[in-house]
């Protein structure tokens, strides 16, 4: 990575920061006085265990989707930021992994019922992608795209937590395709479904807009300690 490159995303980043710091905190998952759930506290001082989750083993890790499983290698994965932004970019595999890389371990909540616990993740932070395509002042949430035609919607406040990341790695091995391999969305602080395997897309908009299972009846904002799961 270049001097330059390393210099935008640090600009980027601060400035998204000024902008978005005080809407992140005050997010449920960073400032619930009363989350509900049980078990030890995560990294954000949540219950390990939302309210109404099994745990599962990671080796049980189920597959959940529309039920089309893209293929698509590494070579030829892109990942394209456009929309409301005053840089809008494309990123190819090999330059995805020229970016500041993070180790992440999370948990992962599906609002089908079941949490898998301390999966240890690799990539890089959507915050960092976001910092090089300069939201426009007016720009409030993203649209993930998917290669099989999922979507799913994020305000900005959500989206640039420092634990939301384009995955790559989970345990040490490449991401299988099953789970959204070469490159998915993971957002820890929020149900999984927000998390978009085979992303393919992040629309920058200025307003909000509904994704596939939030116009389902979904939730619009997913928050696993407040049983956040329908409408
Ligand atoms: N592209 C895509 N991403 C998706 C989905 C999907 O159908 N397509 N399903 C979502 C839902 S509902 C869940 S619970 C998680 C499941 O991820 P997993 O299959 O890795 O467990 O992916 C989310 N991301
Ligand atoms: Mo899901």
């Amino acid at each position: 990575m270049n001097d330059d490159i390393r210099r935008r995303i640090e600009e980027g980043v601060a400035e998204l920061r000024a902008r978005f710091g005080e809407r992140m905190r005050a997010t449920p998952s960073l400032s619930d006085a009363a989350p509900q759930g049980d078990g030890p506290r995560n990294r954000h001082g949540m219950p390990k265990e939302p309210p109404g989750q099994n745990v599962f083993e990671k080796a049980e890790w189920p597959v959940l989707d529309l039920g089309e499983t893209p293929d698509i290698a590494p070579e030829r994965w892109r990942l394209v930021v456009d929309g409301a932004c005053e840089a809008p970019l494309t990123l190819s595999f090999a330059e995805l992994m020229e970016l500041p890389q993070e180790a992440v371990e999370a948990d992962f909540h599906c609002v089908t019922g079941w949490s898998i616990l301390d999966l240890a993740f690799r990539g890089v932070r959507l915050e960092t992608v976001l910092a090089l395509a300069r939201p426009l002042a007016e720009s409030t949430h993203l649209m993930a795209h998917a290669s099989d035609g999922y979507s799913t919607n994020l305000p900005l406040e959500e989206a640039l937590k420092p634990d939301v990341l384009l995955v790559h790695a989970v345990e040490g091995a490449p991401l299988a395709r099953a789970h959204g391999g070469p490159v998915r969305v993971v957002t820890p602080q929020l149900y999984a479904w927000k998390g978009a395997k085979w992303v393919s897309r992040l629309e920058l908009m200025t307003h909000d807009q509904r994704g596939y299972w939030e116009i389902r009846g979904y939730s619009n904002t997913g928050y696993p300690w407040r049983d956040d799961r329908m409408w």
